[in-house]
Formats: C-alpha cells, structure tokens, sequence
C-alpha cells in the first residue's frame, strides 16, 4: 500500500522533517531483523483527533522489545506524549502511526546487545487495509501452505520487524492464488491468525477465537472485540479452532488495527454461511466503528486525545 507524505517523523526526541528521516545503511535491524514495532491508528472525534487505545499500543511496544533484550532509551509515558505530537504536528484529523525500536548504526554482527537503540515514530493518513469492498461484503481467506511461528523459534507475542516475512510469504502466496488475504495455522496445525489481524468465528451462537498457545498476536482490536462482543450480550471463548471449523462456520471474520473489522466471505473456497456478512459480524463492526470515533460512553476510555 502506498505511503502518503506528511510533515514530520520523530526520531530520538526530535520532529524531523519527512525527507530527512534518514538512516544509515549499515543500521544493525535492517541486516538481522532485530527491532520492534507497533500499528496504532487515530480517528476523528467530537474533541479532535483521538489515538485509539494507544497507551495499551505503547505497552505491548515496551513488551516487545523487552522479550528481544531491547532497553528503549525512553519511557513508555514519553512514547505515548511523542506518539500525540506526532499526530498534531502533522496535522492530521485520522492517520495510521508506526512507531519503531530499531538497533541502530555501530556495531555489526549477531550479539545485538551493544547496538545502539533508536526509536521514531511516523504517522500518515491510511485507508481501509483489505479495501472497501472487503469490509463492505467480506474478504476470500486461504489457508498458509507457511504455518506460524513456533513459540521457541520466534515468540508470536512480541511484535518483531523481522518476524514479518513470516507473514510477507503468506500474504504473497494467497494474493498470487487469487485469494485477499492467508490464514497461518500454528506448528500443531491449529488456526493461528492472519498475515496481519486476529481471526474469529461463530459456530452455535458461541464467538470462538484462538488463544495465545495457538501462536497468534495479543491483539489489541481482538481485545477491543471481546469486550464489546461480551456487551453485546454474545459468548466468546478462546479456543483451539481446526481449519474445519472455518469451512463450517456461521461466520467468521478478522480484526486488526491496520484492517479494523473485517467479514471473510470464504475459506478455501468454501462459503462462510450465505457468504454475505452475519449479524453478530455486522454489529460487532458497528460498535467498534463507533467506539474507536469516540461515540460510544462505555468505551471512552479508549479514546486518548492527542490535545
Ligand atoms: N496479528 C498480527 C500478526 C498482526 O501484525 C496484527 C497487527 C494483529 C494480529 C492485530 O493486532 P492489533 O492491531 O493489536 O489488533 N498488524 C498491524 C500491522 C499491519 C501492517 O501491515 O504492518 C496493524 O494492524 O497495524
């Protein structure tokens, strides 16, 4: 997806200009793939832009760079402050912001531990990630001839750069068979998650996720998901999920920050229901919808405005 320039990035404590965000090429992540990152978005709301659950973003940030023995030479609370003026600078009523923990330039070579630790921080406007028709009338899955991480290989709970080519050869793999968007099942063969979102489906009433053994992300939109699925008055459960129950599911569809609230209306080529989105979907998108706009009073704590 293309980027659209904006203003300024902050690097190190600094805004700097768009077209000097500049690194070296020798910069220790871009040769090991040994940084973190995280996709938050801002949306509009009655009081300005609001960045949607970002001290909840800067927390898993902090989480993953403590599993790879990253120090961030910062504090979570100056993340969340850099993340705000980020967006107000720039200007910008709803945006897309990826902020990056990289090792930086100075040393060369596996042990990672005394490269120097930079962080930036970008924001610009994004559209809808699997498209408008997609969230409009559902996306084809297909399943990953690549399976997700094993844990002891690479731990799918931090949110790794380098860990994304993972995900890169699936989503390849199901654009060039035609499909919108791959499932990854985990070592065991469970349903893991997508490229880039948490999977859900509903059989019997009930909304079934997979848990965090089953290799997927803790997704923050997941989270978001349950708790208004749970308000909704529906059941949802983490549960293992067999690719079976996808074919035979009532519904299904994904979740994730870039991609929001997604229908799938196939796996496989198997029809999901009437392959048109389910009701327990349509709502659950809805309210999300709302929520992240800051219009919904239960969940406005979500909403942290960027002033
Ligand atoms: N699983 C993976 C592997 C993942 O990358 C994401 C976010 C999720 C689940 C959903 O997590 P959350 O955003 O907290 O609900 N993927 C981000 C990166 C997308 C990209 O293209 O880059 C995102 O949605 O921002």
């Amino acid at each position: 997806m293309p980027i659209t320039k904006t203003e300024k990035i902050w690097m190190d404590g600094e805004l700097v200009d768009w077209d000097d965000a500049r690194i070296h090429i020798l910069t220790h992540t871009l040769h090991y793939g040994c940084g973190v990152f995280e996709g938050i978005r801002a949306y509009p709301t009655d009081s300005g832009p609001a960045v949607f659950r970002l001290t909840d973003h800067i927390t898993r940030l902090f989480n993953s760079a403590k599993i790879f023995l990253i120090d961030v030479p910062f504090t979570p609370a100056e993340i969340v402050e850099a993340t705000k003026t980020t967006v107000r600078v720039n200007g910008l009523p709803e945006c897309y912001i990826r902020p990056l923990v990289y090792l930086g330039y100075g040393e060369m070579g596996l042990n990672p531990l005394y490269a120097p630790v930079n962080v930036s921080i970008a924001a610009w406007p994004w559209g809808s990630y699997l498209g408008d028709e997609g969230v409009a009338n559902g996306v084809r899955m297909k399943i990953s001839s690549w399976r997700r991480h094993d844990p002891n290989a690479m731990p799918p709970a931090a949110k790794g750069t380098g860990m994304y080519i993972n995900s890169s050869m699936a989503k390849m793999e199901a654009l060039k068979a035609g499909y919108d968007e791959a499932i990854l099942l985990s070592p065991q063969g469970y349903v893991s998650e997508c490229t880039g979102e948490n999977i859900f489906v509903v059989r019997g009433g009930r909304i079934l996720t997979p848990p965090t053994s089953a290799g997927a992300l803790e997704g923050i939109t997941q989270s978001s998901v349950v708790t208004i699925a749970k308000d909704l008055g529906y059941d949802v459960e983490a549960v293992n999920i067999l690719r079976s129950d996808l074919y035979t599911a009532d519904e299904a569809f994904l979740s994730g920050t870039a991609a929001e609230v997604v229908p799938i209306a196939s796996v496989d080529d198997r029809v999901v229901g009437d392959g048109t989105p389910g009701p327990m979907t349509r709502r659950i998108q809805e309210v999300y919808h709302a929520a992240v706009r800051g219009e919904v009073d239960r969940y406005k704590d979500w909403v942290e405005h960027v002033g």
